[in-house]
This record gives C-alpha cells, structure tokens and sequence, in this order.
C-alpha cells in the first residue's frame, strides 16, 4: 500500500506537472505559477527570492523555501478542547462537505473517539442518504429530520444529544444551496446562533470546505462566508483532480484563514490535516 505522503504526491501530480520546468526562467515560471491559481502576490515573492537566493541552480529549493514560508502562516490543526467538540461545515453544493465529514467521521472513530453527525442539508432529499452511509462506515450516530425540516433544529437537536450523551464530536452538514444565496447564509446565521443555546462557545470550528478544481473563483466565495459566518478554517478538496492546487498558496497569503485538512481522493485515506513542509514538498 502506498504511504500517505505518496498518495499525497499522486494526488498533487496535476499541479507539479503543471509548474514543472527545466531550468529556471522567470517568465516562464511566472506564467506556470498563476496558472495553477499561486495568485500574483505569492508568485512574485517566489520569483524574487529565486533571484534573490542562492544561484538559479538551486531554484527549486529555494522556491520550495518561499512556498514553505507562506504556507507556515496557515498550519494550524484543529484543537480539540472540550467535549462535545461542534463544528460546522458549509459551502457551496459538490465542494466536498458530506465526504469530507465522512472521512473524519471514520478517522475519529479510528481514534477511539464517539461522533454524533447531524444531517442538516434538509434541502435536498438524496442528502441525509448519503450522510448515512458515512455513518454506518465509520459507526457514528446519524441524528435527521424530514425533508425540508428546518436545519437549526436538526443541528440543535444533534448538538443536544451530544451533551446529554456524552459524545466526543458533533459534525455538522449543512446545504450548499437554496433558493438563494441570501436564505443560504441567513440559515447558517440562525443555524450558530441556535447551537450558543448547548454552549455558549460553540460551534468551535465553522470550515468552509472548497473545491480546489475552482481555483481563484472560491476565494470571493471564501470571503462571503467568512464576513457573514467567521470561518475559523477552511478545507481543500479535489487536489488530485486539480491542476489549480497553488491556491492553497494564494489562500495563505490573501484569506489568511488555517487550512485545516486537505483532500487528494475518495477514499477514506484521502484527507490528512494540513501540514506546510510536506505540500511544499510535494508541490515542486
Ligand atoms: N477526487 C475527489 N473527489 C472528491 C473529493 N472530495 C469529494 N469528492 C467528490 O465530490 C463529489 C461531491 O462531494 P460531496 O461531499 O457530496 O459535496 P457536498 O455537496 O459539499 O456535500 C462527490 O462525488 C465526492 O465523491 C476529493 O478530495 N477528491
Ligand atoms: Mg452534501
């Protein structure tokens, strides 16, 4: 079986390919950076210290330096401190929300630790069916409500057995879509002030999880979010698909927001938190 960081590196291939050159030359390098979305700021910085640095023999290692550097700023793991643990995922529709909380869901349950999810994508039916999949797979409880049940309710009443219970972790689901984008962010509002009620410092995590493939168009999005919610991290999804992975780069230099995990493939596996040194190895 391939080792994490292998699957990492085949799930970055798109992106290393992409920016590959052979020896160093600033506006070639220039142009393959912004198109796998590193954004301006980041490129430039790179190209600079390349120029900067020690001999253009040694390109790549300086340019994996400068990546390591931006990319420092923005590792920073989940800190689990109290129990139940709530966090909410949201964004947009095919991001990755529902497998993403799956993965977790089977890695927690690996680690010895109880989750509760809660299927509050009450919009679409085929939702709450595929959450529970996950649920089975990974032994976590599911707590659902019909279609079309409001989702504070279901996170409430998720974040409620949690307590009574005992439970470690609460998941989350939440819709990428209504009728509107204004209904969508005004649920998720309501959605964490309704959860203060079970704690007053919770949810403790509101990620915000992207599809990596969209590149630059999900950080107006990501801004969005983070004005009407605060986003206390954000999720990466589809690296192995994406030829577009440097906009995790630009991500750390404009958003500034902790990516907490990444995700390079379906499988259960496919998610580590997000580590710097071993992106920027993997990247180039
Ligand atoms: N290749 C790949 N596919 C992914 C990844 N994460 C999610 N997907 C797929 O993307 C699609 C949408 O994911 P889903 O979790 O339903 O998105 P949601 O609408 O945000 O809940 C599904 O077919 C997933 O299997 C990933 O890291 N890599
Ligand atoms: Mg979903």
């Amino acid at each position: 079986m391939k080792s994490l960081i292998e699957r990492l590196k085949s799930g970055l291939l798109k992106t290393r390919a992409g920016i590959e050159i052979e020896k160093f030359d600033p506006d070639l390098l220039e142009e393959r950076l912004l198109a796998a979305d590193f954004g301006l700021q980041a490129t430039e910085q790179i190209i600079e210290s390349i120029e900067k640095g020690r001999g253009r023999e040694n390109w790549k290692e300086t340019a994996r330096q400068t990546i390591y550097d931006i990319l420092k700023t923005v590792e920073k793991p989940i800190r689990y401190y109290k129990s139940p643990f709530i966090m909410m995922f949201v964004g947009i529709n095919g991001g990755g929300k529902t497998t993403t909380i799956g993965k977790l869901a089977y890695q927690y349950n690996q680690a010895g630790k109880s989750v509760i999810l809660a299927a509050a994508d009450t919009y679409r039916a085929a939702a709450t069916g595929q959450l529970e999949i996950w649920a089975k797979r990974s032994d976590a409880k599911i707590v659902k409500q019909p279609e079309g049940s409001d989702p504070a309710s279901v996170a409430f009443d998720a974040c409620s057995s949690a307590k009574a219970k005992g439970v470690d972790i609460v998941m989350i689901d939440t819709a990428g879509r209504l009728h509107t984008n204004d209904n969508l962010i005004r649920q998720l509002i309501k959605m964490k002030r309704v959860i203060k009620k079970i704690d007053q410092d919770a949810p403790h995590e509101i990620i915000l999880v992207i599809d990596s493939t969209l590149g630059r168009n999900s950080l107006v999005q990501a801004e969005q979010f983070n004005n009407a919610l605060g986003l206390t991290g954000i999720v990466l999804t589809k690296l192995d698909g994406s030829s577009k992975g440097g906009i995790v780069i630009d991500i750390a230099k404009e958003l500034k927001i902790p990516v907490r995990y990444i995700g390079f493939g379906e499988k259960v596996e496919d998610l580590k938190p997000f580590d710097a040194r071993e992106f920027s190895s993997a990247l180039i």
